[in-house]
C-alpha cells in the first residue's frame, strides 16, 4: 500500500483558531484554546494516524510583533516549524464584519509566507460566524493573489470541511513511510499537557496581565502502586501581587485552578490524579534568557 506521510505547520496570528483546528483534526482536546491571544506559546505536534497516511500537525504560538524575549522566541517557534514541514496551513479567521486579511498584509506573517517554498493553503476559520455569500465572495478575490495554493473555508467548532481539508492536505504530502508508530500521539510528554492543561485555566479565569505573567512547571510526577498519580506543580509569576490574585480569598483562585484543572487532566490521562499546587514569585522570567532556556522555549 502507498503510504503518505509528512509535517503540516499551522500558523496565523494569535486567536485565528490554530490550536481549535489542530484538536478538531485529532478529535481530542488536545492543544490548549481560549478566547485570549498568544494562548499557545511552544510548538505542539499532533500526529494524526490513519491506515495509509500519517499528518504531523505543528500548532504554532500565533505571530505578533515580539515585545520581550519570550515573545521573540515564539516567533522563533513559528519559523522552524514553517522549516520543518511540507505544508504550511495559514489560517485568517471570519468574524461577521468579513475575513481578517491582515495575513496578506506587510506583517511578520505574510513575511513568513513569502520567504518559504512550501505548498501553502489558507484555511479561513470560523467560518459559522460569516454568510456563505459573504466567504464565496472573499474566495473568489482572493484566489486572484495567487499566493496560495488552495483555500478552503472550516469551521473548527462545528466540524464543518475538517474531512475535506484533511483531504486536501493528503493532495500535497509526499509518498513516505510513517514517521512514528499509530499510537504516538505527540512528541510531547505527559508532563508538558499538564503543564498546559494548568495554564489553560489561568487564561480562562484571570485577566489582563496575568496570564502573560504566568508559567506552570511541573517539579514532580510520579505514578503511584493502588493510589492515585501524584502531581507537584508550581505556577510561576512576576510579582507579589499577582501572587495574591492567583491564590485569592482563602486560597479560592488556587483551588478553583486546580479542581478545574484536574478534570481534564483526568481526562487526557485516562486515569486520577492528586494533584499539589502552589504560585511562586519569579521575577522577570519572561526577559530572563537562562530561565527561558530551563522552561524548555528552545525546544522543538
Ligand atoms: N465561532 C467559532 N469560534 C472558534 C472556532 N475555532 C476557534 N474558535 C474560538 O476562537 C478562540 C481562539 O481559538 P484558539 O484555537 O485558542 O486560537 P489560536 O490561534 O490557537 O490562538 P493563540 O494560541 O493565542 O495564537 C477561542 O475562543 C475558540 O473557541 C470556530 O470554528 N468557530
Ligand atoms: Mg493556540
Amino acid at each position: 500500500m502507498d503510504i503518505k506521510s509528512g509535517y503540516v505547520s499551522i500558523i496565523g496570528k494569535p486567536n485565528a483558531g490554530k490550536s481549535t483546528l489542530l484538536n478538531s483534526f485529532l478529535k481530542l482536546k488536545f492543544s490548549i484554546a481560549t478566547n485570549k491571544p498568544q494562548t499557545t506559546r511552544k510548538n505542539i505536534i499532533g500526529i494524526l494516524s490513519e491506515e495509509d497516511y500519517q499528518i504531523i500537525f505543528l500548532d504554532t504560538p500565533g505571530i505578533l510583533e515580539p515585545k520581550y524575549l519570550l515573545q521573540k522566541k515564539m516567533v522563533e517557534a513559528v519559523h522552524s516549524a514553517v522549516a520543518d514541514s511540507d505544508v504550511v496551513l495559514a489560517l485568517a479567521e471570519c468574524s461577521a464584519k468579513g475575513v481578517h486579511k491582515d495575513i496578506l498584509k506587510e506583517n511578520l506573517v505574510s513575511e513568513v509566507l513569502q520567504q518559504t517554498s512550501k505548498k501553502k493553503i489558507l484555511v479561513l476559520t470560523k467560518v459559522d460566524l460569516i454568510s456563505q455569500e459573504k466567504v464565496t465572495e472573499e474566495i473568489e478575490s482572493l484566489h486572484q493573489l495567487k499566493m496560495f495554493d488552495e483555500i478552503i473555508a472550516v469551521s473548527a467548532q462545528e466540524k464543518f470541511q475538517i474531512d475535506v481539508l484533511i483531504k486536501l492536505i493528503l493532495h500535497y504530502l509526499p509518498e513516505h513511510p510513517k514517521y512514528y508508530p499509530d499510537d504516538v500521539l505527540s512528541s510531547r510528554n505527559e508532563r508538558f499537557f499538564v503543564s498546559e492543561f494548568i495554564r489553560e485555566k489561568i487564561f480562562l479565569f484571570f485577566e489582563d496581565e496575568i496570564p502573560y505573567s504566568t508559567e506552570v512547571v511541573i517539579l514532580d510526577f510520579k505514578e503511584r502502586e493502588g493510589r492515585k498519580d501524584y502531581i507537584e506543580a508550581e505556577i510561576y509569576v512576576e510579582k507579589e501581587s499577582q501572587r495574591k490574585i492567583l491564590i485569592g480569598k482563602d486560597g479560592s483562585g488556587i483551588k478553583k485552578i486546580g479542581a478545574a484543572a484536574r478534570k481534564d487532566i483526568e481526562a487526557f490521562l485516562e486515569r486520577e490524579v492528586y494533584m499539589d499546587l502552589r504560585v511562586r514569585v519569579k521575577e522577570n522570567w519572561r526577559k530572563n534568557e537562562n530561565m527561558l532556556r530551563t522552561l524548555g522555549y528552545d525546544d522543538e
